[in-house]
C-alpha cells in the first residue's frame, strides 16, 4: 500500500529585529509543527549585512529542510501564517525590516512561476545568506534552472556574512 507523497522543499529564514537568533529558533520548531510536514535538518545560524539598501540592523538567516505532503500553495500558506502568528506586519516597506522572513526556496523539483509564489525563489545566485547555509545542510542539491549548489559562486560583491557563534 502506498501512502501520499513526502516532497522535499527548502525555507530560507531572515530574521533582524527583537532577538533575531531566538525569532529563529522558534521558527524552527514552528516548521516542524506545520501538518503533513517534517524538519529534516536545518542549518547554522549566519549573520548578514542588509541587502537592497535600506539602513536597518545585521539580518540573521538559516536554511531549513523540510519533508512534506502539501503542496507548494499550501506550504506557502502554512509559512506565511506563522510570519503573521510571529508578529511580522505584512505590507510594511520591501525588504525592511523584520521579525521573521520565511522564503520558500525549492520545493521538490517544479518550476512554478504564479502571481502569488515563484519556485524556485528569484533570489537565491545572488544570496551569500542563502548560498552558504544551503551548501551546509543540502551541496548535493539540484535546482531547477541553477544546478547543484555545491556549483554554484559566493559572491564576492555581496554584503559581509559570518557563522554566528552561540
Ligand atoms: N512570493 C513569491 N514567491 C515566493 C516564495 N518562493 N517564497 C510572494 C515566499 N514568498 C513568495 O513576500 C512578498 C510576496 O512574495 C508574498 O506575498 C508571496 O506571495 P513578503 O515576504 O511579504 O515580502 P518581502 O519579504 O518584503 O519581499 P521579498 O521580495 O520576499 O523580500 P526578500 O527577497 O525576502 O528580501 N538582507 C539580508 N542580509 N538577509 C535577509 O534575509 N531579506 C530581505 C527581504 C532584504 N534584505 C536582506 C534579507
Ligand atoms: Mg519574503
Amino acid at each position: 500500500m502506498t501512502g501520499p507523497h513526502w516532497y522535499p522543499a527548502y525555507i530560507g529564514l531572515g530574521s533582524n529585529l527583537q532577538g533575531p537568533a531566538r525569532q529563529l529558533e522558534d521558527a524552527f520548531a514552528l516548521l516542524h509543527e506545520i501538518s503533513q510536514t517534517r524538519l529534516l535538518r536545518y542549518s547554522s545560524l549566519y549573520r548578514s549585512a542588509p541587502f537592497g539598501g535600506i539602513e536597518q540592523p545585521d539580518f540573521v538567516n538559516a536554511v531549513a529542510a523540510l519533508l512534506t505532503q502539501l503542496s507548494a500553495q499550501e506550504l506557502l500558506r502554512e509559512l506565511q501564517r506563522i510570519e503573521t502568528a510571529r508578529g511580522r506586519e505584512r505590507g510594511a516597506v520591501r525588504w525592511g525590516p523584520r521579525l521573521l522572513d520565511l522564503d520558500l526556496l525549492v520545493y521538490s523539483s517544479q518550476t512554478i512561476d504564479e502571481a502569488e509564489l515563484t519556485v524556485p525563489h528569484p533570489g537565491i545566485a545572488e544570496r551569500n545568506f542563502v548560498l552558504l547555509p544551503l551548501g551546509e545542510i543540502a551541496p548535493d542539491l539540484d535546482i531547477p534552472g541553477l544546478g547543484r549548489v555545491s556549483n554554484l559562486d559566493v559572491n564576492l560583491n555581496e554584503p559581509a556574512i559570518s557563522k554566528l557563534v552561540n
